[in-house]
């Protein structure tokens, strides 16, 4: 009697774990499901609701989140969608295998579980072909749990070692599908991935020689100091809002030019390719990150300058404002004036815009931290007055040029006993004309070399500085003057609201 009582009450803890497995295998298989079909794309059932979180969380999480989580801040709200997504796809199969002994209703029921996440996700996603992979995704392992109960002799209902295979089954089906799942998105097999933007830009030969020519200039005139990014980045930083980037399509891109204007127009990819265009080098840089940080980047661009186009819009607007939209939500407004000097690219180091950086057009503006260069850009709104911008709403205060900054990316110990220390500065539209060094704290400044200026008005350099140590160790002190001649200040400001400041210091041990 005791030991029956011991089993029952270890049947039924088995139970509940099956319930368990069934909803969290049948969820994790829907969401890989999706995974196969529309790849980490903004079809993929967890976009939606990682884009849902990130737009929808208080000002306060989200300025804590990049202040003291940074990159993975991001890395949370994905996981948590990931399980909110499988927790939201886990329900009604796990009711439908609670529901009844009765094969004809359990198919009945695996179809309608499937039915019923395939609506869910084509209500998050918009998309057929990520949907159905939601539905056979939570199918499979829904039918196949039904399926080992039907196995079972009944001389002990649902007994234990059919619990435990369903266990068993539910877990390796939902396995099977995650790593099938992972591959066919790994070969883009029914990718709705466009691979459009690869490659290099089209046009004449003649076009493309320029590009080629100024990376080489770029080169030529970079420092090699071990530890800072050549004049031209190597791996150029990425900040956005999204979960999944959007991939829109360039046939289908059109900039409306819209708002307090006399008549809107609109230009498609084609008619900005074909205008006359420019390759300038420009440097972008994040207000959100540290004052020493690594989300500042130099490229070359190609792309069409917006003024004509401001010009050809004839704002009629009472607050010289404008506002930007994109693909993925994103807007940011700021002044007119700033657009003015502005340029739309559509290339990046002599290859297409990346997805990642705006693809197929995204905005640059001189001088101005990186949140106005709007990345996949639909709309230039002229607006009749002042709104906030997606980053305004939240506390910060981006739209502005940056500040001056001397960074210290490098410090390494020559053969001869002697250090190198060295990184960028940047100061907008203002250039670097100095960068100084201290080794004791700020006592003494001494200059150190530049590198040879690249052509445009919005572009960092490199510094670099070589010095005999002292016995002790001692704090390395830099700063930038800019083209005004006004030094970098002193004070340290964290990057909220509107972007670090302050001396980049370290202290360097003999
Ligand atoms: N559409 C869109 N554009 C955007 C953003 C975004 O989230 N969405 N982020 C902005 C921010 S905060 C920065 S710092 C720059 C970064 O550009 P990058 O990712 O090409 O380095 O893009 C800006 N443009
Ligand atoms: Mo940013």
């Amino acid at each position: 009697m005791k030991l029956d009582s011991a089993s029952a009450a270890v049947d039924g803890l088995r139970r509940r774990l099956r319930t368990v497995v069934v909803f969290l295998a049948t969820g994790t298989s829907g969401v890989f499901g999706s995974y196969a079909l529309a790849g980490y794309s903004p079809e993929f059932v967890v976009s939606p609701i990682a884009n849902f979180l990130a737009k929808s969380m208080p000002s306060w999480v989200v300025t804590f989140g990049i202040l003291v989580l940074g990159d993975f801040g991001q890395h949370l709200n994905l996981l948590a969608s990931v399980w909110l997504g499988a927790g939201l796809l886990g329900l009604a199969p796990t009711v439908v295998i609670r529901m009844t002994e009765n094969r004809r209703i359990q198919l009945a029921g695996i179809a309608g579980a499937g039915g019923a996440n395939f609506l869910i996700a084509y209500a998050l996603t918009n998309a057929f072909g990520s949907s159905i992979g939601v539905a056979v995704g939570t199918a499979v392992p829904t039918f196949v749990i039904i399926a080992i109960g039907w196995d079972d002799d009944h001389s002990f209902p649902n007994g234990t070692s059919t619990v435990r295979r369903q266990i068993v089954g539910g877990v390796l089906s939902a396995v099977g599908i995650g790593i099938g799942g992972g591959a066919l998105a790994r070969l883009g097999a029914f990718g709705t991935a466009k691979r459009a933007n690869r490659g290099s830009l089209s046009g004449s030969p003649t076009e493309n020689v320029a590009p080629a020519e100024l990376l080489k200039l770029a080169d030529n005139r970079s420092f090699e100091i071990g530890g800072v990014e050549p004049l031209v980045s190597r791996e150029f930083y990425e900040v956005d809002i999204n979960a999944a980037n959007p991939e829109p399509s360039a046939e289908d891109w059109n900039l409306e030019f819209t708002g307090a204007i006399d008549s809107p127009f609109s230009v498609d990819y084609r008619e900005i390719t074909e205008m006359e265009s420019e390759h300038r080098f420009v440097t972008l840089r994040c207000v959100g990150e540290k004052l020493n940080g690594r989300k500042m980047d130099n490229a070359l661009w190609t792309g069409v300058p917006v003024a004509g186009l401001v010009d050809r819009a004839q704002p009629i607007g009472n607050c010289e404002c404008v506002m930007l939209r994109a693909v993925d939500g994103y807007f940011e407004e700021f002044p007119i004036e700033a657009l003015r000097s502005g340029f739309l690219a559509f290339g990046m180091n002599g290859q297409k815009l990346p997805r990642r950086h705006g693809y197929p057009v995204r905005a640059l503006i001189p001088g101005h931290w990186g949140e106005v260069n709007v990345k996949w850009l639909t709309d230039i709104e002229f607006l009749d007055r002042e709104v906030k911008g997606y980053w305004e709403k939240r506390g910060w205060h981006g739209t502005g040029p940056v500040n001056t900054v001397a960074k210290l990316h490098a410090v390494n110990r020559l053969d001869d006993g002697r250090i190198q220390i060295g990184g960028h500065a940047y100061a907008g539209i203002r250039g670097i004309d100095d960068v100084e060094v201290s080794i004791n704290g700020g006592g003494r400044w001494q200059r150190a070399d530049l590198s040879e200026r690249l052509p445009g008005a919005d572009v960092w350099r490199q510094w670099k500085f070589e010095y005999t140590p002292p016995e002790t160790s001692h704090e390395v002190a830099v700063r930038a003057v800019d083209g005004t001649g006004t030094v970098q200040p002193k004070d340290t400001s964290g990057p909220f609201p509107s972007g670090p400041s302050g001396w980049v210091r370290r202290t360097v041990r003999p």
